[in-house]
Order: C-alpha cells, then structure tokens, then sequence
C-alpha cells in the first residue's frame, strides 16, 4: 500500500522520473491495477481544484500532467494483459476540435482497452472529420469524443452533424465526456451516450454494446 501513497505523492509533487519508478514498483507487487487509477484520477481532480484557484498555477499542473502520464505509460500495458481476453468493440476516441487536454481522455482509453475493448486513441485536438474517418477505416462500433472546455465541446456536436450528413449516424454510437459535460448536454446534441469517469465510461460502453 505504501508505495500506491507514493505514488500519489509523485503525481501530486509532479515528479515524472519517481511516479515512473513507483509505477513499476506497483506492477511488481501485484496490486490491482484499477483501484490505483482511481486514487490517481482524484489525485489529477483535487490539482484541477487547486489550480482553478491560484494554489498552484500552470508550471506545476504541467509537471503533475507529466507525472500522471508517466505512471499511466507503465500501467497501460499491464492493465491490458489483465483485460477481457475476447474484443468487447471498437472505439475510436479523441480529443475535441482545439482541446489540447489528454489526461482524462488516456484514462478512458487505458481503462477501455483493460477491459477488452480494441481503442484508437486519435490523440488531442483532434478534426471532428477524423473521427469520423478513423471510424469507417476501422468498422468501430463507438465514437468518443473528450472535451474540456466549453469553447471545444461544439466539436462532438459536429461529430454528429458529420455523421448524419454522410448517412453515417446509425452506424456508430458517439459518446462523450469530459469535466464540462454532462448527461443533458449529451442528450441535447444527440450523442448515445455520456459518462463522468473512466469507470461509468466502461459501464455506458458495455451497455451500448450489449456485453457484461
Ligand atoms: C490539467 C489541465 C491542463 C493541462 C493539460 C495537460 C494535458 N496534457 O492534458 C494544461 C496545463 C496544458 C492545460 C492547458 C489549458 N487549460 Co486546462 N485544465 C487542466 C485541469 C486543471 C485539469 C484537467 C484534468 O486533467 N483533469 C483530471 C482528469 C483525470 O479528469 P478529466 O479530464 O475530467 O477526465 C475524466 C472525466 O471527465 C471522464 N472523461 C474525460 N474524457 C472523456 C471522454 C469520454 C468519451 C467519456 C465517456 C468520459 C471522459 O473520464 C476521465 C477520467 O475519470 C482543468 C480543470 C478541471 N477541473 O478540469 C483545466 C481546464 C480544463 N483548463 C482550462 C483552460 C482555460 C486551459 C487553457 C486555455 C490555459 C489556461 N488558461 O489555463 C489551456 C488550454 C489549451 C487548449 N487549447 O486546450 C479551463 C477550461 C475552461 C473552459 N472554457 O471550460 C479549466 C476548466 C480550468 C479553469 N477553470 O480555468 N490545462
């Protein structure tokens, strides 16, 4: 358990070098990979807190962004391993048009892909016409579409516009997500789907295609 604290306590400190070490450390004790996410999860949220008001400021967000995401490159393998042996679907998933936020969004995906799901994470500000592109060249079943600012979450609704501009929108289910969202947002644009963290994201997924 000591070393999931320090772990924290890395991300927190945003220390990319130790969170990688620790990382690993975790992996060769054998803890439960998903439950850390968690903790690291609300880590990454109580600094959001903190840097909306002026506790820490942009420097040190970005050193713990680099932590979190160092800690999150040693476990993405490990937690596929662990996963689903049989292809739950496909996803496709990005950032908005202009969003250049990634943490939530490669916690989705890690925890997706843990948990059998084959994910194409398009990266960050990503056009809502790739989407759109990378879903027909990979027959995916979902769209995913991460924003986190308010100026960016229109980009999901033009993932929806494309789609049914091209006859495309009963072939793919689009979910979305992100700290400024919300189910009613969701429901107003059209999407099939939101969810509020990498956990519920799994939950709606499973739920979309039918699998446990
Ligand atoms: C970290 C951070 C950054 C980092 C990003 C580093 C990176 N590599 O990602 C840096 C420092 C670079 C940054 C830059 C900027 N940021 Co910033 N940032 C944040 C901060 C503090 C935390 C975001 C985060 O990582 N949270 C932790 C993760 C784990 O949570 P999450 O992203 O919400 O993801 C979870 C869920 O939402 C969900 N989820 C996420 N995506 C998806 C997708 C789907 C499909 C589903 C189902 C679920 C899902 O699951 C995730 C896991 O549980 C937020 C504040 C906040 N409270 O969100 C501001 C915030 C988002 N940033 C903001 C702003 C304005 C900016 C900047 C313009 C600069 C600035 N003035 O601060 C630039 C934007 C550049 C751009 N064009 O995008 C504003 C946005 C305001 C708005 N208009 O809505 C916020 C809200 C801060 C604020 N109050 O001012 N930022």
């Amino acid at each position: 358990m000591e070393c999931v604290e320090k772990l924290v306590q890395a991300v927190m400190e945003g220390d990319d070098e130790v969170a990688a070490e620790v990382a690993q450390e975790v992996v060769e004790k054998g803890e439960d990979l998903q439950p850390v996410v968690a903790k690291l999860t609300e880590a990454m949220r109580e600094l959001g807190k903190q840097f909306e008001t002026f506790e820490i400021f942009l420097p040190e967000m970005m050193c713990s962004s680099d932590a979190m995401t160092a800690a999150m490159d040693v476990f993405g393998p490990k937690l596929g391993a662990s996963g689903a042996a049989k292809k739950k679907g496909v996803v496709v998933i990005g950032g908005a048009p202009g969003d250049m936020h990634e943490i939530g969004k490669n916690i989705v995906t890690t925890v997706l892909q843990s948990d059998g799901y084959e994910v194409a994470d398009l990266g960050r500000d990503v056009a809502a016409l790739e989407f759109v592109k990378k879903a027909q060249e990979l027959k995916a079943d979902i769209i995913a579409v991460s924003a986190l600012m308010t100026t960016t979450m229109p980009g999901a609704k033009e993932v929806i516009r494309i789609l049914s501009e091209q006859g495309l929108r009963e072939k793919y289910k689009v979910i979305v997500g992100g700290a400024p969202t919300n189910g009613k947002w969701a429901k107003e644009i059209g999407a099939d789907g939101w969810a509020e963290n990498s956990t519920d994201a799994v939950t709606l997924c499973n739920n979309l295609m039918g699998v446990e």
